[in-house]
């Protein structure tokens, strides 16, 4: 483990290359119960170059008239989300130091040109709890700025079978990512990468 400031932690390789292939598997019959979204941004309805889906109990959906939340369902299917994936919560439960399971787990689906602006976390009622993050795919810019949009923040590249904890100090910070860095995909065997592109699952606790 490297904590790199109060409150991160960057988990280089976590999930090494079998298992990064196994939860590929898993996220296929996830994504087949519940496909990609394009969710829009509140008001002004401009589509995110970032695709979504999620697993568990919450899912964080947006879209032009209700804006950020959680549902339980799919928007466009209605169906309940599917279970998130066993190897998902025993990263939580190594890592997290939280005695409560995630309640929900965001799947980011980035394109080669995708990209997320700087912002927070704050759609969850309780921010006691950290968030987990897992990177799948191509290499991308990240960045983590500071309590506040105009502090100074600091860049690194996120890879593939990383796993990343924001809590405590670091939970409300902002953060971004810049773009995908394309030629630094690992050859992994799965369609959902047969365009390149990279996935991103966000565990959190919402209530
Ligand atoms: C730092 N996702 O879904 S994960 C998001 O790579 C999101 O898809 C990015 O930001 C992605 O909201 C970044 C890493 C991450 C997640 C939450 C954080 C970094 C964070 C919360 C506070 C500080
Ligand atoms: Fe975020």
């Amino acid at each position: 483990m490297a904590e790199m400031e109060p409150g991160v932690r960057l988990y280089r390789g976590y999930f090494d290359e079998a298992a990064q292939t196994a939860l590929l598997r898993e996220l296929e019959s996830v994504i087949a119960a519940a496909p990609f979204f394009t969710p829009t941004m509140p008001r002004t309805g401009q589509p995110f170059s970032v695709r979504m889906t999620n697993c568990g109990p919450l899912g964080w959906l947006s879209d032009q008239s209700r804006g950020y939340r959680y549902e339980a369902r799919h928007p466009e299917t209605g169906a309940p989300w599917p279970p998130m994936p066993q190897m998902l919560l025993d990263a939580w439960a190594a890592l997290a130091e939280h005695p409560h399971p995630p309640q929900a787990c965001l799947v980011n689906f980035y394109a080669p040109d995708a990209r997320m602006g700087l912002h927070q976390d704050r759609d969850e009622a309780d921010f006691s709890a950290p968030i987990l993050s897992v990177s799948l795919g191509a290499d991308c810019r990240f960045r983590l700025g500071g309590a506040r949009r105009s502090d100074s923040s600091r860049v690194f590249a996120l890879s593939s079978g990383d796993v990343l904890t924001l809590g405590g100090p670091a939970r409300l910070r902002f953060h971004g990512v810049d773009r995908l860095l394309p030629e630094l995909a690992p050859k992994l065997a799965s369609p959902l990468f047969s365009a390149g592109g990279r996935i991103n699952l966000t565990l959190r606790r919402v209530t």
